[in-house]
């Protein structure tokens, strides 16, 4: 058996971001369109009027104040509501590969690591642009990698369940280094004109490099242990898939071919499998809670990482010990704690112990206990 560490990670983030104002100028004026343009029916009662969003609401639920899209003007669009993000050529680098490179590339300088030397490539996301080829697959050619690549997809979770996978197939012996990949366009799977869940997500991309431990050639985070949990639920849903069919032609005639929830269910359901999930790994590791130095959360909303982080800490986690960044990117799915973990990590102290966790649809649940390492 061999021991596995992370020794490099990465992020890509788009250009161009929107604020909560920028987003509900333009969706209350995409609604008073809508109201207008449908006076007579909502007078007669047989349609609903669409009732404004508030900046004030989406701070106060969520605590996200904006998010990074790949595109920023078919969003802000009041007659589009959507990104423009044309198709591309088959012998074109696809969108989601473009931005793992970018991030897979930032991974492998940190841990200087030549590609050559990568052996497997997963392309963890919640959403794939493509069914085949692999994005993996493209990846690992347009990085140089060598070995093989594969994708794989457990929603929010995608991150945390490929690192447990590369990270058992160093432990055996399998293979010597591996990248994971998260490249997120949530905006596309996000339907903009629903009041309800149009502040909810953002565009990323996340990579880390996972390789034996004594392979490092730096400071890096040994993976002590890992674990992942699922359990079926509906609350978190997208329909789109090859045996699905559009309705009268129109993609959009189908609100369940984005992303659904029912936000209030999964808040009150998912809280408790993931504190529990974390106290038991953490216990199982023989880790207390006055041990635990960083908690890398999955970032979807603040009220509910404050809530596990108190569960998990026993007490009020103290600033940076449960750093945020959803204020600035939003729910960005798998990539989430990937981006905490990435710009919130270089200042722990050798022997310090940290857990990465994600938690979405699935349900599903997966954390990382890691432990830091300086030369
Ligand atoms: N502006 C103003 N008012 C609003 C707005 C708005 N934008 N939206 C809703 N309201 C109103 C509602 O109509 C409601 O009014 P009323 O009380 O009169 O009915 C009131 O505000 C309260 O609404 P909610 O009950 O919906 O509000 P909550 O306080 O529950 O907050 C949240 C909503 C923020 C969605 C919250 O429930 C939440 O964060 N839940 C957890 C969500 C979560 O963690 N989801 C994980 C999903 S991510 C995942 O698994 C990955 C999937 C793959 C990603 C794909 C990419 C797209």
């Amino acid at each position: 058996m061999f021991t596995a560490a992370i020794t490099g990670s990465g992020v890509f983030t788009p250009e161009t971001s929107i604020s909560n104002d920028e987003l509900v100028a333009a969706f209350n004026s995409y609604a008073d369109t809508f109201n207008a343009d449908n006076a007579d029916a909502i007078s007669a009662g047989t349609l609903d009027a669409k009732p404004h969003s508030s900046t004030d609401f989406i701070v106060a639920a969520s605590g996200i104040e904006r998010r990074y899209v790949m595109d920023k003007s078919g969003v802000l669009d009041p007659s589009k509501m959507h990104p423009s993000l044309p198709e591309r050529a088959d012998d074109a680098p696809s969108l989601m590969a473009e931005m793992g490179v970018d991030a897979c590339n930032k991974a492998l300088a940190q841990a200087g690591v030549d590609a050559a030397d990568i052996d497997a490539v997963l392309c963890a996301a919640s959403n794939h642009e493509r069914a085949y080829p692999a994005i993996a697959v493209e990846i690992q050619q347009l990085l140089g990698a060598g070995g093989f690549a594969f994708d794989m997809n457990v929603a929010c979770s995608s991150a945390t369940f490929g690192i447990q996978a590369a990270t058992d197939m160093i432990r055996s012996g399998s293979i010597r280094r591996a990248l994971v990949v998260n490249p997120e366009i949530c905006s596309a799977h996000l339907e903009w004109r629903d009041r309800d869940c149009h502040f909810i997500f953002g565009d990323v991309a996340t990579a880390v490099v996972i390789e034996r431990a004594e392979d490092a050639k730096g400071d890096h985070f040994v993976i002590k242990s890992t674990r992942c949990a699922t359990q079926f639920s509906n609350n978190i849903r997208n329909n789109n898939g090859f045996l699905r069919r559009t309705r009268n032609g129109h993609m959009e005639d189908r609100r369940d071919m984005q992303f659904m929830q029912n936000g209030r269910k999964v808040f009150k359901e998912v809280l408790p499998m993931v504190s529990k999930h974390i106290a038991n790994h953490m216990a199982d590791d023989g880790i207390q809670a006055d041990d635990l130095n960083r908690l890398w959360l999955h970032q979807a909303n603040k009220t509910m990482n404050d809530y596990i982080g108190k569960k998990v800490l026993g007490r009020e986690p103290e600033t940076g010990e449960q750093p945020n960044i959803l204020q600035d990117y939003a729910n960005t799915s798998s990539a989430g704690s990937i981006i905490a973990f990435s710009k919130y990590s270089d200042d722990l102290d050798h022997g310090d112990t940290g857990v990465i966790c994600s938690f979405g649809a699935g349900y599903s649940v997966g954390s990382v206990i890691l432990e830091r390492v300086k030369s």
